[in-house]
């Protein structure tokens, strides 16, 4: 016999009870793109606490798509590392150029990631920032389902030590600080620099060199990080965004 009630009270139960272990936690990353997915791999691997909340139903961001719905990527030697050791399968297109496929880089990371304990929400959208002493300290969420259907809704809020931006192109937390806070960024004009045109091997290189803090408690990693430090965009290569992911990591790591 199944039982519909067992059913309903098993769903409800298990998710509150995490959801509220999560309440405070040592790291919150917004966004479940590459770079979200990997710098929550690497911290969670770590032991920390960390929790990462996606807006939309699926995960990946901008990765299942590929180059134009074609459902391949291309990463470059810097990454075939971690092709590897997230077990992502990959064939050499030429000396150098490694394709693969999104959809199965998709599952691994996101695989891998909850496996060593990250905590993924998804449907739910950070919609503000908790600022303290001049300091990020959590984020406020809603469900996505409220900003999209325009309700007024008050929204919940949760802290972290740190907060860490992978909302992709529009850097949506840096966004917010940026028009909330009254602070000013650690970019060079104190603002956001904006996203420039196509350029990838200079962009590759500058996402990583972009990802770092941008407000006291806050980081920025891949697509987020060139959006907000004025770096190019690199189109479907994403070595990058899984190096800048682990790159965050280590810096969060080292800073906790
Ligand atoms: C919760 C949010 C919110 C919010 C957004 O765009 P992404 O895939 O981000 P990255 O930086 O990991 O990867 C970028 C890559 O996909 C890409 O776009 C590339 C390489 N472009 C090159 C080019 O030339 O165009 O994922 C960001 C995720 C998405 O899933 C959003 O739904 C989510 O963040 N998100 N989640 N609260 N406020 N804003």
């Amino acid at each position: 016999m199944i039982e519909e009630t067992v059913i309903s009270k098993a769903i409800i139960e298990s998710y509150i009870k995490d959801l509220l272990a999560s309440v405070e936690s040592d790291v919150i990353i917004g966004g479940a793109g590459p770079s979200g997915l990997c710098a929550g791999y690497y911290l969670a691997q770590k032991g920390f606490r960390t929790l990462l909340f996606e807006r939309g139903l699926k995960l990946g961001g901008g990765l299942p798509g590929g180059g134009i719905m074609f459902n391949r990527i291309v990463v470059q030697d810097a990454a075939k590392s971690m092709l590897d050791e997230f077990g992502i399968s990959y064939q050499e297109y030429q000396p150098g150029y490694y394709v693969a496929n999104s959809l199965e880089t998709t599952a691994c990371l996101t695989n891998k990631a909850i496996k060593a304990g990250l905590r993924i929400y998804n449907l739910i959208s950070i919609e503000d920032v908790i600022v303290r002493e001049k300091s990020v300290n959590g984020v406020v969420i809603n469900w996505s389902s409220v900003e999209l259907a325009k309700l007024h809704i008050d929204p919940l809020s949760f802290k972290s030590k740190i907060v860490i931006d992978a909302t992709g192109h529009p850097c949506e937390i840096a966004r917010i600080v940026e028009r909330k806070s009254g602070g000013k960024l650690l970019t060079p004009s104190g603002k956001i620099e904006g996203e420039k045109s196509m350029w990838a091997e200079v962009a590759e290189q500058l996402t990583m060199e972009n990802t770092k803090e941008v407000f006291p408690n806050l980081y920025v990693t891949g697509m987020a990080a060139n959006a907000v430090f004025g770096g190019p965009r690199m189109g479907p290569i994403f070595g990058g965004m899984l190096l800048s992911g682990k790159k965050v990591a280590e810096i969060v790591i080292d800073k906790l």
